[in-house]
């Protein structure tokens, strides 16, 4: 094998982020969907459990993790521009933005996919084989998308999307909506003429569920044209040059002159997200002083460690603290630590703008970091 193999599935968030970043970077590859024989034996085996995306190299290796993969890309040299600005403001943001892309808009994507049977069900039906086991009748289809339907369906209510909260999500998703359009107006990525780790967090719920299926693609084409414009030249493997944006190039915006529009994205993360990832710090922690430390062992971290509740735009909202979400805030953290004094100033004066100052201090008493594919807590 001489090109890369990505196992995944169209409809599946993190796969797209990947998918998008192969494209752009012209790393040939072949996608192979995560239902198949291949899957489903050495693969499986090798990460050890279903989860997408996987990527193959061509030495034979496996990597798990939309995030990891992109760095391994990252490593090798493939990309054209870094996904990491060097500046040191625009790098924290994209960290912000690809936590909260990754993690903070899971309530949208799953209500907009699980909650509009009548509009969604026929295609969501179709678009699930690609995870289904090979070589089943029609009639063997339908229970086993039954199940993993079902088991996605009790996954949006871990998030949060409750009969009390569907207003409210969305409410809060064309709020969003609103403010990136306005932001690209006058540039095609978000932080000026290329995409960063934060467009590929974004893009994560923003394309897979929101752009593709039915009834939310319908929202963002008709209500959001330049983000479903966005999430097309996030897909593209060409570099699209539009007139109207010549001047930004291909380079990413001074830091030290951040547009309102993004200021703007910024505030809104503050009140939408903030919250959230507080209260998971805070049970992390408090769940992490009460462990032995058999239950601290690699093997034993699942996805979720429990339910952390907190009050999410009126609403007392209980979502499940999951690890990954520690792994993606120590990116943003590492990144800070590692700036010089007058550069940390900068950054958290910036936040401090933007009612994000707190995030700086939300940090788990324990590492999380990845063992044998898995998320791990560290010694
Ligand atoms: N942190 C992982 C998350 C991957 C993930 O949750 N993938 C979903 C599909 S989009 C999955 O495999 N779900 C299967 C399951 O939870 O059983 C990544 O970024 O790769």
């Amino acid at each position: 094998m001489t090109e890369y193999k990505l196992y995944g599935m169209a409809a599946s968030l993190y796969t797209g982020k990947v998918r998008a970043y192969m494209r752009r970077n012209q790393i040939p590859f072949i996608e192979e969907k995560a239902g198949g024989e291949r899957f489903n034996t050495v693969v499986r085996e090798a990460v050890g459990r279903w989860i997408i995306p996987v990527i193959e190299t061509p030495d034979g290796d496996f990597v798990q993790d939309g995030t990891d993969i992109l760095d391994h890309f990252e490593a090798k040299g493939y990309s054209t521009q870094s996904i990491y600005p060097e500046d040191p403001r625009l790098k924290t943001i994209a960290y912000l933005f690809e936590l909260f892309g990754s993690e903070g808009m899971l309530r949208a994507a799953m209500h907009y996919r699980w909650n509009f049977d009548e509009t969604n069900l026929k295609f969501l039906q179709h678009t699930f084989e690609d995870v289904l086991p090979n070589g089943l009748t029609k009639e063997e289809r339908e229970p086993v998308f039954m199940h993993a339907s079902g088991r996605m369906r009790k996954a949006a209510i871990n998030f949060g999307v409750t009969p009390e909260t569907y207003q409210t999500v969305e409410d809060s998703y064309a709020e969003f909506l609103s403010l990136f359009e306005a932001h690209l107006e006058d540039r095609p990525f978000l932080l000026g003429g290329c995409p960063t780790i934060g467009d590929y967090g974004l893009f994560s719920p923003l394309y897979a569920h929101l752009a593709r299926d039915p009834k939310p693609l319908h929202l963002m084409q008709t209500t959001a044209p330049r983000v479903y414009r966005w999430t097309e030249r996030m897909n593209a493997p060409e570099h699209v040059i539009d007139e109207r944006m010549l001047k930004s190039g291909d380079v990413l915006f001074d830091g030290n002159v951040i547009p309102e529009t993004l200021k703007a994205l910024m505030r809104f993360i503050a009140e939408d997200y903030l919250p959230e990832i507080s209260a998971h710090v805070a049970f992390t922690n408090q769940w992490l002083g009460e462990q032995t430390d058999s239950k601290l062992a690699p093997t034993s971290l699942g996805r979720g460690i429990g339910m952390a509740e907190f009050n999410w735009r009126g609403h007392t909202v209980k979502t499940a603290v999951m690890p990954y979400r520690t792994y993606l805030l120590q990116r943003l953290h590492d990144s800070f630590d590692g700036l010089k004094v007058d550069e940390q100033a900068s950054v958290r004066a910036l936040l401090s703008e933007t009612n994000l100052a707190e995030i700086l201090e939300l940090r788990s008493s324990r590492r999380v970091i990845r063992k044998n594919h898995l998320e791990a807590w560290d010694v």
